[in-house]
């Protein structure tokens, strides 16, 4: 039975099309800087928001209206949403999906019994994949929405949720490997705090490593070669989580000898949250080598919390796909959808016109990128304003010919530093617009 049957497969039609049903830019087979857009973009649905998302909010219940939903939450309705998933993104044809363990079997009344739910909905998601050839992007566990993760989860200060926690993510790695998944995520949950009257952060970033490092092991010794990512994100549900943005993430890992095992999934959303861009978090991560994958959505600048809406600016997907593809483009990660369609959309085709809208952007933001760095313009403009570092004094700095006493002899004999070149800030945005326009 199809969840679904007044909406074919999505096929690419042009610009022109007005079609809603359709795409206008994302044609997954054309070619573009070398790659089909389909190996660019590798885009993933975020099976939390578009399969389990109800609508919910602080201030009433959910609102979507899901008719495949039928009775209570056990195996067998998780085993069907199984099917309206797939349908849906075969329908969609986006090569890939993310999960949390609970978004996809509901809990049981013990751990044991909660691993043989997930066992049963794996397996029919084993069928699905094979059938539609779907892939995993990454997997992941929730360890927050449980009470037993109320103080967080490896940074608890009770060492049994610490414990639960090991046991869901070694069964997560498990479920992730034998999906063939291609990544596994962490993002904190719960990993921070409210107040530090109570809290002896010191001891919770240790259990942190611990607990990666545990996970890292457990990989290896089940041969799981997915890549292992961290996932920022500055507050919400705690004041102060610990994995606040890449620069903070990027120290723990170095600080803890994580470094060669974990890469960044950044997420838009919780850039802007940060107080940050999300191009500045991709090109931080980028220039220190930890660029992984990415959670594209979008929140909104008046609101102060993760609306995790879905991406559909131009300029945002521009700005994001130059970065990606100024450090080589996705190779394990992808661009995840993990973005909800507003409470006050609650038809299943909302979710249809979401997931069109954010592949749409980002698969024009890939060919304006693309042209921008083929034409090579805006980069020859900013080699141009680090050109003294190409010759002369800079480049005897770069390789380590100079030093203080010799630099202060330089300028006594030169006299001053004079800014000789503008930054050209307006010039250079008029030139984004040209492509974008
Ligand atoms: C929540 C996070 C979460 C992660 C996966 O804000 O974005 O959805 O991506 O646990
Ligand atoms: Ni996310
Ligand atoms: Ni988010």
């Amino acid at each position: 039975m199809s969840a679904f049957p007044d909406i074919q497969k999505i096929c690419y039609v042009g610009p022109q099309s007005k079609n809603a049903l359709s795409f206008r830019h994302y044609n997954e087979s054309e070619v573009v800087a070398g790659k089909t857009m389909k190996d660019h973009l590798r885009f993933s649905v975020a099976y939390w928001h578009t399969l389990r998302g109800t609508g919910s909010d602080p201030f009433g219940p959910g609102t979507m209206l899901r008719p495949w939903e039928t009775g209570s939450d056990n195996v067998d309705m998780a085993q069907k949403r199984v099917r309206v998933a797939f349908e849906f993104m075969e329908k969609l044809t986006t090569p890939f999906f993310c999960f949390h363990d609970r978004d996809i079997a509901p809990e049981g009344a013990s751990l044991a019994e909660t691993n043989k739910n997930l066992d049963a909905v794996v397996k029919v998601i084993k069928e699905e994949m094979q059938r539609t050839g779907v892939k995993l992007l990454w997997g992941t566990a929730n360890l927050f929405s449980n009470p037993r993760f109320v103080h967080g989860a490896a940074t608890s200060p009770n060492a049994d949720a610490f414990a639960y926690a090991s046991a869901q993510v070694k069964k997560a790695l498990e479920v992730t490997k034998e999906l063939g998944g291609e990544g596994y995520t962490f993002w904190g949950g719960r990993e921070g705090y409210q107040t530090l009257w109570n809290t002896d952060m010191k001891r919770e970033f240790d259990h942190l490593a611990k607990f990666m490092h545990m996970a890292v092991d457990y990989a290896k010794q089940i041969g799981f070669k997915g890549q292992f990512y961290f996932e920022p994100k500055p507050k919400e549900p705690t004041k102060h989580q610990y994995d606040y943005d890449s620069a903070a993430c990027i120290n723990f890992l170095r600080a803890y000898g994580l470094a060669d095992h974990v890469k960044m999934n950044i997420e838009t959303n919780h850039a802007t949250l940060a107080g940050h861009s999300v191009e500045h978090e991709l090109d931080y991560a980028g220039a220190q080598g930890f660029l992984g994958s990415v959670d594209a959505n979008v929140g909104d600048l008046l609101l102060g919390w993760d609306t995790d809406q879905f991406p559909t600016d131009i300029y945002i997907a521009t700005k994001m796909m130059l970065i990606i593809l100024k450090y080589g483009g996705f190779t394990t990660g992808g661009l995840n959808f993990d973005a909800k369609v507003r409470r006050e959309s609650f038809e299943p085709v909302d979710l249809f016109h979401a997931h069109i809208g954010g592949m749409d952007a980002f698969a024009k933001g890939l060919k304006i990128a693309a042209a921008i760095r083929a034409e090579g313009e805006i980069d020859g403009m900013l080699k141009q304003r680090y050109s003294s570092w190409d010759s002369g004094i800079g480049a005897e700095i770069e390789a380590g010919k100079q030093n203080f006493a010799s630099l202060e002899k330089y300028i006594l004999a030169k006299g001053d530093a004079t800014p000789n070149t503008s930054g050209r800030q307006e010039l250079l945005e008029n030139i984004v617009n040209r492509y974008v326009f």
